[in-house]
């Protein structure tokens, strides 16, 4: 696709302005030479994304595995088993990418599920 950069400012730095930036030196208010010098951001950050990571161990089941990935993924049964697979094989997969937030609910939700059914189930977030 072309690329018209001088419509395009994602590339860019975020425009940033100080407070005192508002030329009134010399008016008399003494605020432009010696205003608080705080910046203000007029695009906000893009949040940050954090992997949910599934652990591997010898006890939980299978079974178990593919169907809190179902449940808190919302995975149909053949993504599911794919990752429980890669999971049991390699020790380690990513069930994710999600704001932080979402990330951590999704962990806990996971955690408290194996703990109620007594799976050593295990599941934790990474900054993407
Ligand atoms: N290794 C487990 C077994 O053989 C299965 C398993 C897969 C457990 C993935 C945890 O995150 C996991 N029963």
């Amino acid at each position: 696709m072309l690329h018209n950069s001088a419509l395009d400012d994602s590339r860019r730095p975020p425009r940033i302005r100080a407070a005192d930036d508002n030329d009134d030196a010399g008016k008399g208010g003494g605020q432009g030479q010696f205003g608080i010098a705080t910046k203000t951001r007029t695009r906000p950050k893009k949040p940050s994304q954090f992997k949910v990571l599934m652990l591997n161990d010898d006890y939980t089941p299978m079974e178990f595995v593919v169907m809190v990935l179902k449940r808190v993924f919302h995975m149909d049964m053949e993504q599911a088993t794919r990752v429980m697979l890669h999971v049991h094989q390699k020790g380690v997969g990513v069930c994710g990418i999600f704001p932080y937030e979402i990330a951590e609910t999704k962990v806990n939700q996971v955690m408290d599920f194996a703990r109620q059914n007594q799976h050593p189930l295990q599941c934790t977030l990474e900054k993407a």
